[in-house]
């Protein structure tokens, strides 16, 4: 069975990320590798950010890794908080102040549409692979539920009723760009096996 290190700090991420490849691939995660960094992020978009903490971690593990970048991306706000989203409302990178900043900043608005965005990036052999995975909806004006984490309870994904943070991780993943983007993965490295 195939072996990747999953270049995170966020057991979130694991968890959901586990439930998808359901045991097709052995995932190590950074605290099981011995691994405890405050891995960088210093770019202005996800895919730079995903290149980075892969390759920050392949040099470290010399083992085949994959990290991932999510950003929620708001139109009504230009895009943001987007590459910003885990420390929207400060270095604290508390999940309750981003939500209160980003619904301060959503006061008003007619238009509430928005998108998670994953960008994947898988380091075979040192050679990177990049998946994005997109999961399309909007931002209702307070929060319901307590699942999930992050942005999860303000947001509804489009053709469903309820937030992520009102669903099961299996419901969740039924819509989920964190989802789509490792289904891209899974099947990259399907046809390469
Ligand atoms: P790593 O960099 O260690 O992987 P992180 O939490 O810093 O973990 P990101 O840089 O991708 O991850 O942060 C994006 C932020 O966007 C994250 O802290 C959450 O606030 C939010 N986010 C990401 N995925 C989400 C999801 O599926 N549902 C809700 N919010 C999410």
């Amino acid at each position: 069975m195939k072996t990747l290190v999953f270049a995170t700090n966020n057991q979130n991420k694991v968890n959901e990320i586990r439930k998808v490849t359901n045991g097709l691939f052995n995932i190590i995660t950074l605290q099981e590798a011995g691994i405890d960094i405050d891995i960088p992020e210093p770019h202005d978009t996800l895919e730079a950010n995903a290149t980075e903490k892969s390759t920050v971690i392949y040099g470290l593990t010399k083992q085949d890794v994959f990290s991932e970048d999510t950003g929620l991306e708001v139109i009504a706000l230009k895009g943001e908080p987007g590459v910003k989203s885990a420390r929207y409302a400060g270095e604290g990178r508390d999940f309750q102040a981003n939500i209160d900043k980003l619904l301060v900043n959503l006061e008003g608005k007619e238009n509430r549409q928005a998108q998670f965005r994953t960008v994947v990036s898988l380091l075979l052999d040192g050679k990177e692979y990049v998946f994005e995975g997109i999961c399309k909806g909007s931002i209702i004006q307070e929060q319901k539920g307590f699942k999930g984490f992050g942005y999860d309870p303000v947001f509804i994904p489009d053709g469903a009723d309820k937030t992520f943070a009102e669903m099961t991780m299996d419901e969740k993943n039924t819509f989920s760009h964190r989802k789509k983007a490792i289904s891209k993965l899974i099947d990259f490295l399907n046809e390469i096996a």
